[in-house]
């Protein structure tokens, strides 16, 4: 039966799996700082080994209890862990257990690492994550489509993935909401002409329709479907993705774009001289993702891949909509529902003017995808900051 654990419970639970050994001596404590679920870190004292048990909760706890949520994702978090382990065991937790009816997942304590948007909030540069966020993508996405995986394997794949409940946050709260007066947006008083502005802006509304629509319907290859910085733990060294909770079968550049657009809010809230890391990562996250892609596909059995222009046009789509969902993720962190601490711990002042870069910049994104190759974003991240 579920039940919300508390501190307490979570040892309890912890000692009926048999998780430590009997002579343990276990403290606990709630860390879970994200918007929606508990996480408990469970450490041995005589030891020092731990644990996370993470618990999803009945409702959305960023916004209370009026918001309920499927349990149902804590399933879906675990298997996609279990998947993207199968692929890429390298960059995620190690999963050791997982309740359906408790809606939780015991996993292996990342504590040694940090939450990547606090350490490049804090200036840290973490030197390998684009190259490992680049493998992960183009591993995990070649291997789960139709040109890496048995056809009709994937289709059960993307049935057991089928989300609809987290699904629907995405497609409303960064697709939706942010571009129409919706109640859940939430921004500075000062910036309501600039938001007006936005809302009445209908060559962009009809570009990001687009996007929605590929969101909703090109089952491409599984996604992690939350990849904002949030979700990564990091070092100089190590990479790990977690919170796979928003996982679906989704379009290819997605997740390329989620990732690009909290770079890019990192960026914009950095002084200019301190962004080149910023851009660098995007660049090569970029390069690592085609190089792996494409090796990959020579091992493809779809008979189209040996076909020229085939994989440069899968290559096309995936940076057109990442630049795409980049551009709306930047504007929905911005005025929407969840914004980030890399903009919103700015004073005042400062912040108004990094939110109206980032309105500028995701509007543009999103209306010059089509253009842009991968090296132009810095240069449009300069334009809409020096416009006026
Ligand atoms: C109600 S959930 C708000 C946001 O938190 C998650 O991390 C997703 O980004 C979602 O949109
Ligand atoms: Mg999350």
């Amino acid at each position: 039966m579920y039940e919300p654990l508390t501190e307490q419970k979570a040892i309890a639970l912890a000692v009926r799996l048999g998780l430590f050994g009997k002579d343990a001596l276990l403290s606990c404590k709630e860390i879970g700082d994200g918007n929606l679920n508990l996480v408990f870190r469970i450490v041995n004292e005589r030891t020092n080994d731990s644990i996370i048990i993470k618990q999803a909760l009945p409702y959305a706890k960023v916004v209370g209890e009026s918001w309920p949520l499927t349990l149902k994702r804590a399933t879906i978090e675990s298997q996609a862990l279990r998947t993207f382990a199968s692929y890429v065991p390298q960059y995620v937790p190690k999963v050791y257990y997982s309740d359906e009816s408790l809606a939780i997942t015991v996993m292996e304590d990342l504590s040694h690492l940090q939450i990547a948007r606090r350490g490049f909030i804090e200036g840290k540069t973490f030197p390998n994550i684009s190259e490992h966020i680049g493998e992960f993508i183009a591993k995990t996405a070649f291997y789960t489509s139709d040109f890496g995986m048995n056809q009709q394997q994937k289709k059960k794949l993307a049935q057991q993935f089928t989300n609809p409940e987290l699904c629907k946050i995405t497609e409303d709260l960064v697709l939706t909401d942010p571009f129409f007066d919706h109640d859940t947006n939430n921004f500075e008083a000062e910036l309501r002409a600039d938001v007006e502005q936005l809302w009445q802006d209908d060559a962009l509304k009809r570009e990001t329709a687009k996007l929605k629509r590929r969101f909703l319907t090109k089952a491409d290859v599984l996604l992690h479907g939350d990849l904002h910085t949030g979700s990564i733990f990091a070092s100089d060294d190590e990479t790990k993705v977690i919170d796979p909770e928003f996982a679906f079968y989704g379009p290819i550049g997605f997740d390329l774009g989620q990732f690009f657009a909290n770079l890019l809010l990192n960026a914009l809230a950095r002084d200019e001289r301190d962004r080149k890391p910023l851009f660098h990562h995007i660049e090569k996250t970029w390069d690592v993702f085609i190089r792996t892609f494409s090796e990959l596909w020579r091992e493809s059995n779809e008979p189209y891949a040996t076909v020229s222009g085939v994989l440069h046009d899968v290559l096309r789509d995936a940076l057109t909509e990442a630049i795409g969902f980049a551009g709306c993720e930047v504007i929905r962190r911005t005025i929407g529902l969840a914004h980030v601490a890399d903009v919103d711990e700015l004073p005042l002042e400062r912040r108004l003017d990094v939110k109206r870069h980032a309105l500028r910049l995701g509007r543009e994104l999103i209306v010059q995808r089509e253009q842009l190759p991968i090296h132009a974003i810095k240069q449009l991240v300069q334009q809409t900051v020096h416009v006026n």
